[in-house]
């Protein structure tokens, strides 16, 4: 089943095109850091060698068939649009919202905050990933807490829609994802809390992503650990930022992070970004959980890490 299947916005670049669109792009090109945004460097960072480390090694255990499939018997959460204003773009902005079954007014939940990939949008969780089906499992299980996920288009742009596939890696595209980070804190956080029952303190916020959205999650999420103790980057992009700026106060990240978890596949050609975090935090002595898993830049990552990271929040 691909994303394009589920999601109702014409245009969308399903992860599954991306997959081809990144093996188009042949690895040709000399590996390279992060510079200017472009098809080519694209192609480059996908074709970095990998080279595994002793501890680049599945630290999770593989979780049990079907649990990111409909569940005959499990209620299912609900899935919402959200709208809010944005002072960032100027305009009303979209994210989905997913309620847990069995939610309620008369309770208060923590919330997760999940941001798509650099070809995706606010369905990519729901649709390619099938977030929706991996949490109404566990939480039918009481594997996971009921929690409130919303998962925001992360393109903060007065047009945030799926670029073409060929301007999917442009500066303009990746500059919307540096612009989501105040669009995040001071407009949609605000706006989430205000509409919904929700636990209002950084122990029961949660900031996660995947490629694009992952480097997001610990750009913005490390940079703001007085408002997400729990923080996931799961085979997270070049746009994550140099040690220098990512973890500049290890000491605070100690006092105040709850789980750290960082994930990639071994065959996924943008490894080295988690592995220089892993490496980087390990000489800070700040504490994290490292998943070094067999897959590629794919659903069957996200989604498996989805399901490790979510039963570990809120607690
Ligand atoms: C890049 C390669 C991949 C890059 C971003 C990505 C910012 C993101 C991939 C994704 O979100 O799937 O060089 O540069």
């Amino acid at each position: 089943m691909t994303f394009r299947s589920f999601d109702p916005l014409p245009g969308a670049l399903s992860g599954a095109l991306l997959s081809a669109l990144v093996l188009a792009l042949a690895p040709t090109a000399q590996a390279q850091d992060a510079g200017p945004v472009t098809p080519d460097a694209a192609r480059a960072n996908f074709a970095r060698p990998i080279v595994l480390a002793a501890d680049d090694v599945r630290s999770t255990p593989p979780p049990p068939r079907g649990f990111d499939e409909t569940r005959p018997g499990v209620v299912p959460g609900r899935v919402e649009t959200f709208s809010y204003e944005s002072g960032v773009t100027g305009g009303r902005r979209q994210a989905l919202v997913y309620l847990p079954a069995g939610y309620t007014r008369e309770r208060r939940y923590p919330v997760l905050y999940l941001l798509h990939g650099i070809g995706g949008n606010q369905h990519e969780w729901t649709g390619y990933v099938r977030a929706n089906a991996v949490l109404d499992n566990l939480i039918a299980d009481g594997k996971a807490v009921p929690m409130i996920v919303v998962m925001p288009n992360g393109r903060a742009l007065p047009d945030d829609s799926v670029p073409p596939p060929d301007r999917v890696f442009t500066e303009a595209n990746a500059a919307g994802f540096a612009k989501f980070e105040r669009d995040l804190l001071d407009f949609l956080i605000p706006a989430v809390e205000a509409a919904y029952p929700v636990r209002a303190d950084a122990r029961h916020r949660a900031l996660a992503g995947l490629s694009m959205g992952g480097g997001q999650a610990l750009n913005i999420g490390l940079g703001h650990p007085e408002t997400f103790a729990w923080i996931g980057g799961f085979s997270s992009a070049p746009n994550t930022r140099a040690t220098a700026e990512l973890t500049p106060d290890p000491g605070a990240l100690r006092r105040q992070l709850a789980l750290l978890y960082l994930s990639c596949g071994n065959r996924d050609g943008l490894i080295s970004v988690s592995q220089r975090v892993h490496r980087d935090l390990l000489r800070q002595g700040v504490p994290h959980q490292w998943n070094v898993d067999a897959s590629g830049h794919d659903r069957e990552s996200w989604s498996d890490n989805l399901y490790q990271f979510s039963q570990r929040l809120f607690r």
